[in-house]
């Protein structure tokens, strides 16, 4: 009950902290794009982690103003970003998009109004949901995708394979990227089944054209398997943790 004070009183200042956690080549360790990762805002004692505070926004509704209000931060921040690193490819921006955003039928609102005010070229956004997206597809949800499809932002499926879905949905959907769950990745390299199934996403990705990003990537042994399966791209502590945009542009320069 006092956590649910404390969100309601974090959600009516619009008070939240935003890090960036690099996604990179898993070859070159190079940054190829940023998750935006929601948390608890720095003020005071006693941060609630994003693994309790997210589940009750979604609970109580509040996911969609936290939401709105992540989507024109981390635009505005990667605009800014990318201005200030010209002549590169320009890294991308993700995400997480809860289901309860999806059904909101201001979402595609929401985000063409924050791409059109921070300049983010829609090629550069990638949005993130779950499985239990696909799973309550409703035709508004499926032509707000269609809409962000359209305009060329890109659709990312998050902790893929942890869901109860159907895979029917790679083939209906328009899907961009698949995000192998850190639960895969943790049984690398010694677990052959876990081997296995990674080897088996990753395949069945290239054979339906989707890019594909481990997660959750956290020793050496395991990078060097995902690479030896042809998984092209990565993310987890073995490269960088969630940082500061400052910090996250610090790592881009030094990568250059
Ligand atoms: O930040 P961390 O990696 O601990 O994230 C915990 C959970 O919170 C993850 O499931 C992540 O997807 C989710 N999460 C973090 N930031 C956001 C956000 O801005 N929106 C939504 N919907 N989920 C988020
Ligand atoms: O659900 P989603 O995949 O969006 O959640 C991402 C969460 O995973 C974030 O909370 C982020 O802090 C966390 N995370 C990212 N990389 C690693 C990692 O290498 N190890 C662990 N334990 N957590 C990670
Ligand atoms: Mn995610
Ligand atoms: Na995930």
């Amino acid at each position: 009950h006092d956590l649910r004070v404390r969100l309601d009183h974090v959600v009516s200042k619009e008070e939240f902290g935003l890090l960036y956690q690099p996604v990179v080549g898993i070859d070159n360790g190079g940054i190829v794009g940023f998750e935006a990762l929601a948390r608890w805002p720095e003020l005071g004692p006693d941060p609630v982690p994003p693994g309790q505070f997210i589940p009750l926004a979604e609970e109580t509704g509040h996911i969609s103003t936290l939401g709105a209000w992540v989507l024109r931060k981390a635009t505005a921040d990667m605009a800014r970003l990318q201005h200030r690193s010209p002549g590169r490819v320009p890294p991308y921006l993700s995400v997480n998009v809860s289901a309860r955003q999806w059904r909101d039928t201001g979402f595609l609102d929401e985000v063409c109004t924050a791409l059109d005010t921070t300049g983010l070229a829609a090629g550069t956004l990638q949005l993130e949901l779950t499985e239990s997206v696909l799973m309550q597809r409703t035709p508004q949800i499926d032509a707000q995708i269609q809409a962000l499809k359209d305009r060329g932002v890109r659709i990312a499926v998050d902790d893929f394979g942890t869901g109860y879905s159907s895979l029917r949905y790679l083939r209906d959907f328009p899907i961009d990227v698949l995000k192998i769950d850190k639960s895969f990745v943790d049984g690398l390299p010694e677990d052959p089944q876990q081997v296995a199934l990674v080897e088996g996403i990753v395949h069945l990705a290239d054979t339906l054209g989707l890019q594909v990003i481990a997660e959750g990537i956290e020793e050496e042994p395991q990078r060097e398997l995902l690479a030896l399966v042809g998984c092209r791209y990565g993310q987890g502590f073995l490269f960088a943790r969630p940082l500061t945009v400052e910090q996250g542009e610090a790592m881009l320069r030094e990568h250059e």
